[in-house]
């Protein structure tokens, strides 16, 4: 039986990536994403098995429609990969735009949530999973990084909690915590800025789109009886800074 992903913001980087690594493993995939124009590239290049949704996941009250207009065909739903995020700029809170760093909460928290409770009785029904997209910077904090840091945080703490909730149902729920992987991501975080976003990636091995993808696709086809609950990856040349210490 051909199983279903339905994958968020999969117009760009670990999100197209890992569409295409289940396409080819005989999946096929519901993606959503806001840009139509890159949407419909996609979808003409992904063909049959691939089903575009417009959809912004800051416009809660269009999440629950996303779902129930799924085509019969794309609508038994195995498992949903929660990958949109938005970093907002990596200003100090103090100094931050709130709206941006709204903005983020709203996608990576509100968004997230309500599309997973609107897709939770047919993943129950088929006993399916959810991978949720956190990040290593929900466990070790960085300047500029309150905020998104914290959507992270409650991303992980969430995928542990609804473990607990969905006990005996079958349904499978892990985190997968990413360090720097090089994608547009950097390139919304500073804003358009490409020097500042290249410079992060300067003379260092970030991790790709599809070393994640394939981390996705291996934590979802452990057999029924695993649940990965957590996956924390860094590239080799990534590791953890000391503590800051202000003097005088
Ligand atoms: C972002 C991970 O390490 O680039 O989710 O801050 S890192």
């Amino acid at each position: 039986m051909t199983r279903t992903l339905f994958i968020t913001g999969v117009t760009a980087g670990i999100g197209e990536a890992t569409a295409r690594r289940f396409l080819e493993d005989g999946w096929q995939v519901v993606g959503t994403g806001r840009r139509q124009d890159r949407l419909d590239a996609l979808a003409s290049d992904l063909g049959d098995p691939f089903h575009p949704v417009t959809s912004d996941m800051r416009d809660l009250a269009d999440l629950g429609r996303v779902v129930r207009q799924l085509p019969e065909r794309f609508a038994g739903i195995d498992l949903l990969v929660n990958n949109a995020g938005l970093a907002p700029p990596m200003d100090d809170f103090q100094d931050a735009d709130l709206e941006k760093q709204l903005n983020a909460m709203r996608t990576n928290m509100d968004g997230l949530i309500v599309l997973t409770r609107h897709l939770l009785p047919t993943l129950i029904e088929r006993k399916g999973a959810i991978i949720n997209l956190a990040s290593v910077a929900g466990s070790y904090p960085y300047r500029g990084g309150a905020v998104y840091g914290a959507t992270k945080a409650f991303l992980t703490q969430f995928s542990l909690s609804l473990r607990s909730d969905l006990s005996g149902t079958g349904v499978r729920v892990t985190s997968i915590e990413p360090g720097m992987v090089e994608t547009e991501f950097t390139l919304v975080r500073t804003e358009g800025d490409r020097q500042a976003s290249e410079a992060l990636y300067a003379d260092m091995e970030p991790m790709t789109a599809e070393d994640i993808a394939e981390t996705i696709h291996w934590a979802a086809t452990r057999p029924p009886h695993l649940n990965i609950n957590r996956l924390e990856l860094m590239p080799t040349s990534q590791s953890f800074a000391g503590f800051t210490v202000h003097r005088g």
